[in-house]
């Protein structure tokens, strides 16, 4: 649980994805979860008109205003919870989060390990390409989003459920000897000792960190409502119980994103998103 107040900021960011509807999120989210509603600092908005290389002049002006939002609500000693929105939000959140901190870890809780640039992938949607770019590979308008230059250095960023990715994504990381649970670990040693893992590494080092939490880590049989789900994915008792259960000393945001109402036919899958966010709100009631 989080010790500071917690803000919600909407990034309602929709383009960056292959599918869209995640721009809808935000506020699917908070209608379902009065506790988001009533705590929400404010909203983002994006142009979602244009798409991949086209879209990056709007994306880089939104990741701009929410970068300022996250920093702002840390200037206020809150706790800042991003709810996407596609993952493009992550050049945004980060910028924001790692603004005048120094070294600053964040770990990507997802299926992907969203490592691309223009040139590696054949999509071109940007949601793939945050971590690069967090880490100055890229398209300058989004390597240098609220202040010029890297953000997170690659000794302090850890994936853990990586299952679905290209071969030049996968060779970055490996030359840039990043942490990576993959997904086939996961399932062997159990999420816990990879969380704490990760976690420990971060407070061993008396760094600030952050968590981006994709919805697509989540195994296809937990959630369906997102635009790139993967199978043999993380079970969402064993990711409950260890955020539940960890000592997240240093946390200073969290990112919620890629959930797609557009996708969620029961309207069951919101559930999903309201259940990850009860670890850290304690006003959030299961
Ligand atoms: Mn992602």
């Amino acid at each position: 649980m989080i010790k500071k107040e917690i803000f919600y900021i909407g990034a309602e960011f929709g383009a960056g994805a292959g599918t869209i509807g995640c721009e809808k999120a935000p506020c699917v989210i908070s209608d379902n979860i009065p506790q988001v509603k009533n705590k929400m600092a404010t909203m983002i908005t994006m142009d979602n008109s244009k798409r991949r290389k086209e879209c990056v002049d709007n994306l880089a002006e939104s990741c701009k205003n929410l970068a300022r939002a996250v920093y702002e609500q840390k200037q206020k000693n809150h706790f800042p919870i991003v709810i996407g929105g596609d993952h493009s939000s992550g050049f945004g959140t980060w910028s924001g989060a790692t603004k005048d901190e120094g070294d600053y870890g964040v770990l990507w809780v997802d299926a992907h390990f969203d490592l691309h640039t223009f040139e590696t992938s054949d999509s071109s949607n940007p949601h793939g390409m945050p971590v690069a770019g967090l880490m100055g590979y890229g398209d300058n308008r989004l390597t240098n989003i609220l202040y010029n230059g890297i953000k997170v250095k690659p000794e302090n960023v850890a994936f853990i459920g990586t299952r679905c990715y290209e071969s030049k994504e996968r060779e970055l990381a490996e030359k840039l000897n990043i942490k990576v649970f993959y997904a086939e670990e996961v399932k062997k040693v159990g999420f816990a000792k990879c969380f704490q893992s990760v976690i420990s590494s971060f407070q061993n080092k008396g760094i600030k960190f952050g968590i981006s939490f994709d919805m697509d880590c989540l195994d296809v049989q937990e959630i369906t409502a997102v635009g790139t789900p993967v199978k043999n994915g993380l079970i969402l008792n064993d990711v409950m119980d260890s955020f539940n259960n960890t000592n997240l000393e240093g946390l200073d945001v969290l990112e919620v994103v890629e959930y797609n109402p557009q996708l969620d036919k029961t309207g069951n899958d919101v559930n999903v998103v309201k259940k990850v966010l009860s670890c850290f709100d304690k006003n959030i009631l299961i």
